[in-house]
């Protein structure tokens, strides 16, 4: 009888043991992700969400953080990085990443993304696409999880003016073959640049665009855009938003589908009446901005050149391009 009623406490005992095990799973890792799914709850303590209250009456007045048609222009203080990771990481985005390394361009990799790993997008799925015609001399970089980089080869040139110009193209078809599939965001950057500090989820929108640092502060008729009309790149004199980098476009996959689509057809269009903007894909790039106005635009903090000195409306340098000899590193002068 004691033998019996001793295993009937045993068995009880395990059985409770079971369920508090569970108990202990199940709050520890489910409760948790569904947590992550609802960023703001204010009746659980737990996802509370704590950051400084946004004020209507104080903030910048150094610089200008909207355009005319109300797009925010992104600058150090106008954004709480705490709040907008809270809002976009539990979404779980794969941003895509292209980067063109051909012929001596290639040496620039290695601190591209080095400093990328520091400093972009970090703690989102990035897809690095590596565009070079010398793919064994990709370095290899330790990646953090969630962070993939693929290596597509590209024809080399002769002429750094058609490597710049045919971005679009190979940017085009990479996107209808690839990148559609395994990515919501896309930015294309300049691989002869480095990252310097936080570039993260404030820069996402359906088509973000860059302030280039050489001009913003001149008058729209000193900016270099294609001033001849047999060029499908021309901008009139009176016309006119900003000055863009090309180093940097961004947004929705589809959105930068339809830009470098429409800037490859011109630049064919002006390739077969014999023209080449003057600025190359930076050229149509412009055009096309002028008349689909970007959604975002992020200030010169996240495209800046190492030969220029900081100026004091630019708090954080985010990314930079480095001092080149282009004599040294172009395929021609
Ligand atoms: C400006 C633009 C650049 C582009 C170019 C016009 C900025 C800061 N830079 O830079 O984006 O619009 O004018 O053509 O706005 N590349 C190679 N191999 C080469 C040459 C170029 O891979 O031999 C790639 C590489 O990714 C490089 C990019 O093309 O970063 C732009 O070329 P660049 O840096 O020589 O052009 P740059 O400095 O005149």
């Amino acid at each position: 009888m004691r033998f019996t009623s001793n295993v009937k406490s045993y068995v009880l005992l395990l059985i409770v043991g079971i369920f508090l095990l569970l108990g202990y799973v199940y709050f520890n890792f489910f409760s948790e992700r569904l947590n992550r799914d609802i960023p703001i709850d204010e009746d659980q303590k737990s996802t509370r969400l704590l950051y400084k209250q946004p004020n209507v009456l104080v903030g910048r007045t150094d610089v200008v953080a909207v355009t005319p048609w109300l797009a925010p222009i992104v600058w150090e203080g106008t954004f709480d990085p705490v709040l907008v990771d809270n809002i976009f990481k539990p979404m779980n985005l794969t941003i895509a990443t292209t980067v063109f390394a051909v012929g001596k361009y290639v040496s620039f990799l290695q601190d591209f993304l080095e400093t990328a790993e520091k400093h972009f997008m970090v703690g989102f799925n990035v897809r690095y696409y590596v565009f070079t015609d010398r793919p064994h001399d990709v370095p290899s970089v330790n990646l953090t999880q969630g962070r993939h980089l693929s290596v597509i080869q590209v024809p080399g040139s002769n002429r750094w003016q058609e490597i710049s110009a045919r971005r679009m193209e190979i940017i085009q078809t990479t996107i209808e073959h690839q990148i559609s599939r395994e990515a919501d965001y896309i930015f294309c950057l300049d691989v002869d640049s480095k990252f310097h500090a936080r570039w993260g989820a404030e820069s996402l929108g359906r088509l973000v665009a860059v302030i280039h640092p050489g001009y913003y502060e001149q008058t729209r008729d000193r900016f270099p855009y294609e001033r001849r009309p047999a060029s499908t790149a021309y901008i009139p004199m009176d016309e006119g938003d900003y000055y863009y980098g090309g180093a940097m476009i961004g947004g929705f996959v589809e959105d930068v589908y339809t830009l470098t689509k429409v800037c490859r057809n011109r630049f064919e269009v002006d390739a077969g009446n014999s023209i080449e903007a003057a600025w190359q894909e930076e050229s149509h790039l412009n055009r096309y901005l002028l008349y689909n106005k970007p959604s975002k635009v992020l200030s010169p903090e996240y495209l800046w050149q190492d030969f220029k000195a900081k100026t004091k409306e630019v708090k954080v340098i985010r990314f930079s391009g480095v001092i080149k000899n282009y004599a040294e590193i172009r395929p021609n002068v």
